[in-house]
C-alpha cells in the first residue's frame, strides 16, 4: 500500500554550469524538479511507498516524468496526461551565490488538475498527504483541489504534511499569507517552513516565535535554516540541530529532501531527536551533487552518513 501521497506540479529544470547565469553563453543541462515530485522520489529512495497526484502534458517531458517516477517506484495511478496543456519548465540561474528560478509554467498541465482526476478510494489508504504553498499557488483549480484534499485528509485521519515553499512570482503576498495561515491553522499536522519564510510572513526569524504564533500548534513544526541547520518542535519539546559538515555543491531540492526525512521519520516512529537529526542529514546529503535528485540518499546512505564520525567527514 502507498504510505505517502504527494500533490503538486512537476517541473523540468534547465540549468547552466555551476555559478553561471542563464544569460551566459553556456550549454544548459536538464533535470527533473518540482518540489512535491522531488519529495515523492525522496520518499521512495528512503524505502517507503509514495504516489504522486498531478497532471503532465502529452509531451516528451511528461513522458520522461512518468518513466522517472515508475522506474523509481512512485505510484503514478493519480497522474493524468493532459492533452491540451504542456508540462511546466523552470530555469535556474546562479546570481551572487544564490539560485534564482525563472518559470515557464503558466497554464501548464498541472494547473488544470481537477478533483475529478482523483481516485478518492485510493487515497483513503494513505497515511500521509503532502503538499506545498506552490501546489496551491499555481492556479485556482489547484487551489480548489488542495482544499478538497485537505478536507478529505482531515475527515479520514490522514496526516497532513505542508511545506510553505513561498514563491513570490506565483501569487500576491496578501493572498499567499491568508491561504498559508488558513491552511496551517486548520489542517496541517507536520509543518515545514524556512526561517526566511517566517520573516516574510511576519512571524519573526526565531523559530521559537512561530510556535508561539500558531493558534493550533501542528503536531510537528520543522524550521529549515539552510547553512544554520534546522529546528523542530513537537508539543513542548524543541531541538535546534546543527548543520552537517558537508561540502555543499548545490542546495536545490534540499528543503524537499528535508520534508521527506520528516515524513519517513514519522512513518518509522522515530524518537523526536532522532527524527530531527535524520531530516537534517537527508537535506545535507542532497546538497552533495547538482540538482534536486542526484544526491537524494537511500536509507543505507543515511545509516552510513549518520554513523560516520564528524572528523572523517571534514
Ligand atoms: O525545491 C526545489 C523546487 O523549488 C524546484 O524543483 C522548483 O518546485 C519548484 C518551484 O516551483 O519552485
Amino acid at each position: 500500500t502507498v504510505e505517502v501521497a504527494s500533490f503538486g506540479e512537476p517541473l523540468i529544470g534547465i540549468y547552466p554550469p555551476g555559478g553561471c547565469s542563464i544569460a551566459d553563453d553556456v550549454p544548459l543541462s536538464k533535470t527533473w524538479g518540482g518540489d512535491t515530485s522531488n519529495l515523492a522520489l525522496a520518499i521512495c529512495k528512503l524505502g517507503h511507498q509514495s504516489a504522486y497526484i498531478s497532471r503532465v502534458g502529452d509531451d516528451g517531458f511528461g513522458q520522461s516524468f512518468l518513466k522517472l517516477w515508475q522506474d523509481a517506484g512512485v505510484n503514478t495511478s493519480q497522474v493524468r496526461v493532459d492533452q491540451e496543456h504542456r508540462t511546466g519548465l523552470y530555469f535556474i540561474s546562479y546570481q551572487a551565490g544564490k539560485h534564482v528560478f525563472t518559470y515557464y509554467r503558466q497554464n501548464s498541465a498541472a494547473c488544470w488538475i481537477s478533483s475529478e482526476d482523483i481516485d478518492w478510494e485510493f487515497l483513503r489508504e494513505v497515511k500521509v498527504l503532502h503538499l506545498s504553498g506552490i501546489s496551491q499557488a499555481i492556479s485556482q483549480q489547484a487551489l480548489a483541489v488542495s482544499f478538497d484534499l485537505l478536507k478529505f485528509a482531515k475527515a479520514h485521519h490522514i496526516l497532513v504534511s505542508y511545506d510553505v515553499n513561498y514563491r513570490p512570482p506565483l501569487w500576491r503576498p496578501d493572498i499567499a499569507k491568508a491561504i498559508v495561515k488558513h491552511t496551517i491553522e486548520e489542517y496541517v499536522d507536520l509543518l515545514e517552513i524556512t526561517d526566511e519564510e517566517m520573516n516574510v510572513f511576519g512571524w519573526g526569524e526565531q523559530p521559537e516565535n512561530l510556535c508561539r504564533y500558531l493558534a493550533r500548534v501542528p503536531n510537528l513544526c520543522a524550521v529549515k535554516m539552510g547553512a544554520r541547520g534546522s529546528y523542530i518542535r513537537q508539543g513542548t519539546r524543541e531541538l535546534r540541530i546543527e548543520p552537517c559538515p558537508i561540502d555543499v555543491v548545490d542546495t536545490v531540492g534540499a528543503g524537499d529532501a528535508f520534508d521527506a526525512g520528516v515524513i519517513a521519520g514519522m512513518l518509522e516512529e522515530m524518537e523526536f531527536e532522532q527524527l530531527g537529526r535524520f531530516a537534517n542529514a537527508v537535506a545535507a546529503f542532497t546538497c552533495r551533487d547538482v540538482g534536486p535528485l542526484r544526491a537524494q540518499p537511500t536509507k543505507e546512505d543515511m545509516q552510513t552518513f549518520l554513523e560516520t564520525p564528524r572528523s572523517s567527514l571534514e
